[in-house]
């Protein structure tokens, strides 16, 4: 009788093994010869604010294995305003979507409340930044290869200025920036060249040299007339980044970074800042295209006003 249930106990075991093994293989050929579309992963962390738009939160988040390490970072829902019912201090689960461009995330459950204060305190969305029709600071950094540039430099043209880090693993963050920036480039180049210049500047400074960026602007660019890829060091990019307003910090070889792409006049001053990933090219074309009818019928004016009155 116990002979008989160790047989069956032992076959029982053996047909789980070999299900698994089939279970697992078939995930395994599935994972490497399927072209991965989504890759979905399920997170659990602390929310620690909430945008007014309700789209994104900032999740102190922990290990996602496979993925990333534990860090705090924005989250963004795929177009509804569902996050209001949440609050910083919330304990959440949520899966977060991962795509070749696009990350998303759905399905958040509330835990719980965490009534442990943050670790570290990270600036709430939208702090103190310039002001639209401010004059933005000059400021020096150093191009992709190894000159030293000014902002002043790019006077009397457009400049759109986005910070971005080389390892970013999100893809429409950082990633999403620069192949926004390549489109725009393209298509500046076909209505205004020589008008405009696009400038991408790293906020890791440790890692992004001006070797790196070169690599990097050369996986995306063929062009470095009109687009620089910056860096500094830690206290110059925190002098530049501090004036639109950009949060990051380091954290476990990755950074915790929100989103920040300006727009600059002609004359220096600041005409637009997008604290986000959605803007899409086209938009900041139009407005580009808005600021050089404005400065042209400025110029004009200017001009007109200097011939002597009838
Ligand atoms: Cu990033």
């Amino acid at each position: 009788m116990k002979t008989k249930w160790i047989i069956t106990a032992f076959c029982l075991f053996a047909f789980l093994v070999i299900t698994a093994g089939v279970v697992v293989s078939q995930h395994e050929f599935q994972a490497s010869s399927a072209p991965r579309a989504t890759q979905h992963f399920h997170v659990i962390g602390i929310v620690r604010s909430v945008e007014p738009n309700g789209q994104t939160m900032l999740v102190q988040h922990e290990d996602i294995p496979g993925f990333m390490p534990s860090m705090t970072m924005p989250f963004s829902l795929h177009g509804t305003n569902a996050l209001h019912g949440f609050a910083a201090g919330d304990r959440i689960r949520f899966e977060l979507a991962v795509t070749k461009d696009d990350s998303w995330i759905s399905q958040i459950e509330k835990l719980g409340t965490d009534s442990e204060p943050p670790a570290r305190v990270l600036r709430q969305f939208g702090e103190n930044s310039l002001e639209p029709g401010e004059m933005t600071p000059d400021f020096a950094l150093t191009d992709q290869n190894g000159k030293t540039f000014h902002l002043a430099d790019f006077r009397g043209k457009v400049v759109l200025v986005t910070f971005i880090y080389t390892r970013c693993s999100l893809p429409n963050y950082c990633p999403l920036m620069t192949k926004n920036f390549s489109v725009l480039q393209e298509n500046l180049t076909k209505e205004f060249a020589g008008r405009f210049h696009l400038v991408s500047i790293s906020f890791d400074s440790e890692h992004d040299t001006p070797e790196v960026m070169k690599s990097y602007a050369e996986l995306f660019t063929k062009d470095d007339s009109s687009w620089t890829f910056a860096s500094g060091n830690k206290e110059q990019i925190a002098t530049v980044a501090s004036q639109f307003g950009l949060v990051y910090l380091p954290e476990a070889g990755a950074y915790t970074h929100d989103l920040r792409t300006a727009q600059i006049a002609p004359d220096g001053r600041l005409v637009h800042i997008w604290r986000s990933n959605v803007w899409r090219p086209d938009e900041i074309q139009q407005r580009v295209a808005e600021v050089m009818h404005e400065a042209s019928f400025a110029s004009v004016r200017h001009t007109s006003s200097t011939l002597p009155n009838k």
